[in-house]
């Protein structure tokens, strides 16, 4: 297995959910990761929990290219040799019909889950091959190969990871760099609370009455992914509470 205590994770998104689970899951394994995301005062709150010499915070919108590479760029020493990158950034926007909904909605989702996953990919990409390897793990979703109803740009932002992560994987044949999409399914995070803007009741409907994934579940997976002998890559995971499963085609009447 490789060494988690010469892990240095780069993660976007850790203010919240899979993100600050896996933050918590690389230090308590000797890891150092840098914490990432937009919300300042939760970076601050997981760095006095995980303690600065194991926890690097930029504060950070994956939206912003310049801002990407000018943290990169300024990493402390102790920081700088990223080997993994944890591109987790993402979120989805409502659950209407595709026809009833906000385009700035769809827009977000977009400039988030696809084009700030581009950027953070292709700013460290270029320093994890000059240092010999590494790996890179992706959030898609099962809602990348699943289609439901709502789902309409979110879950096609899902199918652009996971391709953009396969490809990923020939463009670096040879690099010792390995590339990991993870794909959860219902998993019990703020995630609901965002496509809802805010509504908790409505946010809390998906778990209700049932046993979800959580984010340390999430958090496991990936670090499992990581610590596999180097010679292993798992293009794909796909990841399901056991309470969730498969509905029939729906079939119009009318
Ligand atoms: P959370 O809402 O709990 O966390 C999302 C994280 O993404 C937050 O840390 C948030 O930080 C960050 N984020 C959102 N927008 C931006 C941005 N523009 N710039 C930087 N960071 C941003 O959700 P999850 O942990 O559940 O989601 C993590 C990933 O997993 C997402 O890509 C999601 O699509 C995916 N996923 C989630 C599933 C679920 O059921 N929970 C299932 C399958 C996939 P901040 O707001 O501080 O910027
Ligand atoms: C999150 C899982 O099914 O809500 O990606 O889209 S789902």
């Amino acid at each position: 297995l490789l060494d988690p205590s010469r892990f240095v994770v780069f993660i976007t998104g850790a203010t919240s959910g899979f993100g600050a689970a896996a933050a918590r899951r690389y230090v308590a394994a000797g890891g150092k990761v840098i914490a990432t995301g937009r919300r300042k005062e939760r970076l601050v709150e997981l760095q006095q929990e995980l303690g600065a010499d194991n926890c690097h915070i930029i504060e950070l919108d994956v939206r912003d290219r310049a801002a990407i590479d000018a943290a990169i760029a300024a990493l402390p020493e102790p920081f700088a040799g990223i080997n993994i990158v944890l591109a987790n950034a993402g979120l989805a926007l409502g659950l209407q019909p595709a026809a009833e909904t906000d385009i700035t909605d769809w827009e977000t989702m977009i400039a988030t889950n696809v084009t700030g996953l581009t950027y953070t990919v292709r700013a460290l990409l270029p320093g994890l091959i000059a240092r010999g390897g590494g790996h890179i793990v992706t959030l898609g979703s099962v809602a990348g190969d699943y289609p439901y109803p709502g789902g309409s740009v979110y879950g096609a932002t899902k199918a652009f990871v996971k391709q953009f992560a396969l490809n990923l994987r020939s463009d670096v044949q040879g690099k010792n760099v390995r590339v990991t999409n993870i794909e959860p399914g219902l998993t019990e995070t703020e995630f609901s609370l965002v496509r809802f803007k805010g509504d908790e009741g409505k946010a809390a409907k998906p778990y209700e009455g049932t046993t979800a994934m959580n984010a340390e579940d999430i958090a496991e997976s990936i670090f499992w992914t990581t610590t596999l002998p180097a010679h292993v890559n798992v293009n794909r995971l796909q990841l399901m509470a056991t309470t969730q499963a498969f509905g029939p085609f729906d079939i119009y009447r009318g």
